[in-house]
């Protein structure tokens, strides 16, 4: 990292307490415009570690940018990752409080159980699917730090891809014998569609996605560990959702899922 390490250190207060405090900030490449992807993973590796030095548990990993859509919105050729610790987990049954977030939205995704640790760099789809216990459908909440959710891909890494939350359905499906880049998935607010997609909107196939990060972290020695939860990527456009809203989301084969939001 060629950043300065005490100016990594203030990116990460300033993300945190914007996060704590529920409110927008300029985007961090304003400051520095010349921060790099690989110094933006180095920031969010600190605000995992202080997240994790305040309680908080990693419990795997998401995906972003997967779609060719949003890439190219983007101007990017690559997608992004980013950590889920077990604060961000919300229980079907339980409402979500919209009070403790900034702008929320939400994704449709599909959510992966991984039954044996996966490290590597010639990782491929079908590595991951091997070592899928389960898949099931989820709602991904982004909740981007930055004002108006206009940032650089530099900006996002930092921001830890703009997680914030995450509900998984109930329904664990082995992957052997589905075809998870031909399964349809429908999310609708308030009972009406608001948006259509299938498995390939994630790079053709949602376990190339999760193949695509397992190569990214097997570059660093890292991998992923029996137990963790990925997040594919979005199979749709997000969607702003505000208290009182009723968000579901279902998957051809791995039944529904959904979110209700208070205040
Ligand atoms: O999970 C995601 O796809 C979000 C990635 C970051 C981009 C955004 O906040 O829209
Ligand atoms: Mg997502």
């Amino acid at each position: 990292m060629t950043l300065a390490q005490d100016a990594g250190m203030e990116i990460v207060d300033y993300l945190l307490s914007a996060e704590k405090e529920r409110r927008e900030v300029v985007k961090v490449t304003e400051k520095y415009p010349d921060l790099t992807f690989a110094e933006a993973y180095v920031i969010q590796e600190k605000l995992l570690e202080r997240k994790e030095q305040e309680g908080a548990r990693r419990m795997g990993l998401k995906l972003g940018l997967t779609s060719k859509a949003k890439q190219e919105m983007m101007g990017v050729h690559e997608a992004i990752y980013g950590y889920l610790t077990d604060d961000m987990l919300v229980p079907e049954w339980q409402p979500l409080s919209t009070g403790q977030l900034i702008h929320p939205k939400a994704e449709p995704e599909m959510a992966f159980f991984i039954g044996e640790d996966l490290q590597g760099t010639g990782i491929t789809a079908e590595d991951v699917l091997a070592v899928t216990r389960y898949v099931a459908a989820a709602i991904e909440v982004i909740d981007s730090r930055y004002l108006d959710f206009k940032f650089t891909l530099a900006d996002v890494i930092a921001d830890n891809c703009s997680s914030a939350r995450f509900v998984v359905g109930s329904k664990w499906v082995s992957p052997v014998g589905l075809d998870l880049a031909n399964l349809g998935v429908v999310m609708s607010k308030n009972g009406e569609v608001a948006t259509v997609g299938a498995g390939a909107a994630v790079l053709g196939h949602p376990a190339t996605s999760v193949a695509w990060a397992v190569n990214k972290l097997g570059e660093q020695g890292k991998g992923l560990r029996k137990g963790q939860i990925v997040l594919s990527g979005a199979l749709t456009e997000a969607i702003a959702f505000e208290a009182g809203d009723h968000i579901s989301v279902a998957v051809d084969g791995l039944g529904s899922v959904s979110l209700s939001c208070r205040e």
